[in-house]
């Protein structure tokens, strides 16, 4: 049994799903109880160091790199790396995850564009995430990360150039296990395990944040789904399924994905190609991103002119038939038979503000936002789903928002049903694209 040393004295159990969730959340933050060190100043026993001068193997307030297991790291760095990449031990790790998954970054492959981009080209370079096992081909947006709620889950990093990190947004692990590069560190070659549990069921997404503007832009995201803990869950993408409506569990027939992204293809064909992985980092040190002066500064990040937008990792085409803009992918255009139920996972991965406006025969039933459901205790019985009817059947979302959409075809007639997302600059709210989607509903 090990101890938490800010609660000397109480054992941990590793079978006590709380007690995990205390372990994960305190078990690497700085200790000030006072039940460990005294008014007087003395230090408990237990943060002393060893007689060798090492931290007792309790003590996790320290690192558990000592400057011989640093060295050794850097000894295995990848040749090419970045110097800030080091590969680190997973700390606190539990050697037995309830579910892993394991990825690998794709770069410099390019996807097929329905017109020409900035530099006159019909296809642009796009990164990803995908399982090192699987198939490389969909990788934009990356392969989905799904659990369900409570597990213990190891997500590991494998990078295959450079140096990413993933970082599971809205999930809130350790800092160790949250992967904010500048805040951490950034994984190289030799990977790392990130240690995380998964939250109250919902939708979330990953996502590299290293130089993260640019990093998510070229495509290193992917949604995170955590299930319900039902039987069959973790579901497959597509449905059927079983998710969350308050505090009771809905089933239903068929998921549609909107990952709503903007592309800019400057940045995929002139920025990333000709200043690296780097490009507009004020430096090259940890925490540079964050830095304006400096290297690159003539790159200009700050301009962002998307050209293309994309849904799912499907390209708007003006020229399509019968409206333009219009995405017929099933995964996206989800075809009904009346009486199914529809849950729709959004996301917006663009840096532009998108309103959905939904037609006058569907009311979606808006179940939850950020992963978070509306209505179900202990955290969110303040809330209620709400109809979007109540909403002039328009929903506004910004860059990483999320809404989850529940759609009873009972009463919607059979047909074709488009619904429009409107691509707006995020600064002059200059209209820039409408994408539609469309909801067929067989009776
Ligand atoms: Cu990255």
């Amino acid at each position: 049994m090990a101890v938490i040393p800010r609660d000397q004295g109480h054992p941990y159990d590793e079978n006590d799903p709380m007690e995990r969730i205390m372990f994960l959340q305190h078990g690497v933050a700085e200790p000030d109880s006072f039940d460990l060190i005294d008014r007087a100043g003395i230090v408990n026993p237990i943060l002393l160091p060893q007689a060798d001068g090492s931290p007792q193997p309790t003590d996790r307030r320290v690192s558990l790199l000592t400057p011989d297991t640093v060295a050794a790291l850097q000894a295995t760095l990848t040749p090419g790396s970045a110097p800030e990449s080091y590969t680190l031990p997973t700390p606190d790790r539990i050697a037995t995850p309830d579910r892993s998954f394991a990825r690998t970054n794709v770069h410099g492959l390019t996807v097929p564009v329905p017109y020409p981009t900035k530099a006159g080209a019909l296809a642009v370079e796009v990164w990803g995430f995908v399982d090192p096992a699987g198939a490389i081909a969909p990788w934009f947006p990356g392969t989905t990360i799904r659990c369900k709620e409570g597990e213990l889950v190891h997500s590991t990093l494998l990078p295959k150039k450079g140096s990413h990190t993933i970082h599971h947004h809205g999930i809130e692990p350790t800092p160790m296990n949250d992967g904010v590069g500048h805040a951490t560190f950034l994984v190289a070659g030799g990977g790392y395990t990130y240690q995380w549990l998964a939250p109250d069921a919902g939708t979330y997404f990953y996502h590299c944040h290293k130089n993260t503007v640019l990093h998510f832009e070229l495509g290193m995201y992917g949604l995170l789904i955590s299930d319900p803990n039902v039987p069959n869950a973790p579901f497959i993408d597509g449905g059927p399924g079983a998710v969350y409506r308050g505090n009771t569990i809905r089933n239903y027939h068929k998921e549609a994905i909107w990952v709503l992204d903007d592309i800019d293809s400057r940045w995929h064909e002139t920025v990333q190609p000709q200043h690296g992985v780097g490009a507009g980092m004020g430096g090259t040190g940890v925490g540079a991103e964050f830095t304006t002066i400096g290297q690159n500064t003539g790159i200009e990040l700050h301009r962002f002119e998307p050209d293309f937008f994309v849904v799912s990792g499907v390209f708007a085409d003006p020229a399509s038939q019968p409206k333009p803009n219009l995405i017929t992918n099933t995964l996206v255009s989800p075809v009904m038979n009346r009486g199914e139920t529809l849950l729709i996972r959004t996301l917006n991965a663009s840096y532009t503000v998108v309103t959905l406006k939904f037609p006058s025969q569907i009311d979606p039933e808006v179940i939850a936002m950020d992963g978070r459901t509306f209505g179900r205790a202990p955290f969110m019985s303040y809330s209620r789903p709400f109809k979007l009817s109540t909403q002039n059947r328009q929903l506004t979302f910004t860059t990483a928002n999320r809404w989850d959409l529940l759609i009873d075809t009972s009463s919607v007639p059979s047909g074709t049903h488009f619904v429009d997302a409107e691509f707006r600059h995020w600064r002059t709210n200059d209209l820039l694209r409408t994408v539609t989607m469309q909801i067929v509903v067989n009776s």
